[in-house]
């Protein structure tokens, strides 16, 4: 009876030995997943840690430095990119229209100059909170021309509802004649 009794024991322990091991694996498969995942966008997405996120003084932006309003809206880069300069603020974004070319490699840079905003462009999948004191930057490209409304989606106060820019995306063609004569585009009237 007793040695029957230890068989069993000895078979329960053998077997949860193996059910905690399977967990393990599982577990540490996850983990290795999860760091691979980091891995891959941190090098092919140049996707940054927190530790890298860029400040900035929100009360000096309309003073000095790229924030000034002659240095918002799109700006064509040596290698042909296109680097967008964007301030949200209680109720608007500045610029107002924004005017970018399709099939080009586009970096947007966004602030706010007052409280937490947020961005999104619709039938894209951009979507970006908008903090003072930080600069939100992240990479895209549009496919196709068309036009798109970038609402603000985090509450900011009363006017929120009505803070809202439009987003052109033109063919390359006609924005590089667009930008023949002009060092920042927008298309606000
Ligand atoms: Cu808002």
């Amino acid at each position: 009876m007793a040695q029957t009794f230890s068989a069993d024991s000895h078979d329960t322990a053998a077997l949860s030995q193996r059910i905690e091991k399977r967990w393990a694996l599982l577990m540490v498969s996850i983990i290795g997943l999860l760091v691979a995942v980091m891995i891959f966008t941190g090098l092919h997405w140049a996707m940054m840690p927190p530790s890298r996120v860029e400040t900035i003084d929100p009360s000096t932006l309309h003073l000095s430095g790229e924030f000034v309003e002659s240095n918002l809206g799109s700006a064509v880069e040596a290698d042909g990119s296109v680097t967008v300069r964007v301030i949200g603020q209680q109720y608007s974004f500045t610029p107002q229209c924004l005017v970018v070319p399709a099939k080009t490699p586009i970096r947007f840079r966004v602030t706010s100059a007052d409280v937490i905003h947020g961005m999104l462009i619709t039938g894209t999948n951009i979507n970006s909170m908008v903090e003072p004191g930080y600069i939100s930057t992240f990479k895209t490209e549009f496919k196709q021309a068309g036009d798109h409304l970038m609402p603000c989606h985090e509450y900011c106060g009363a006017g929120h509802e009505a803070m809202w820019a439009n987003v052109k995306v033109v063919d390359k063609d006609a924005f590089s004649k667009m930008a023949v004569n002009t060092r920042r585009l927008t298309c606000d009237l």
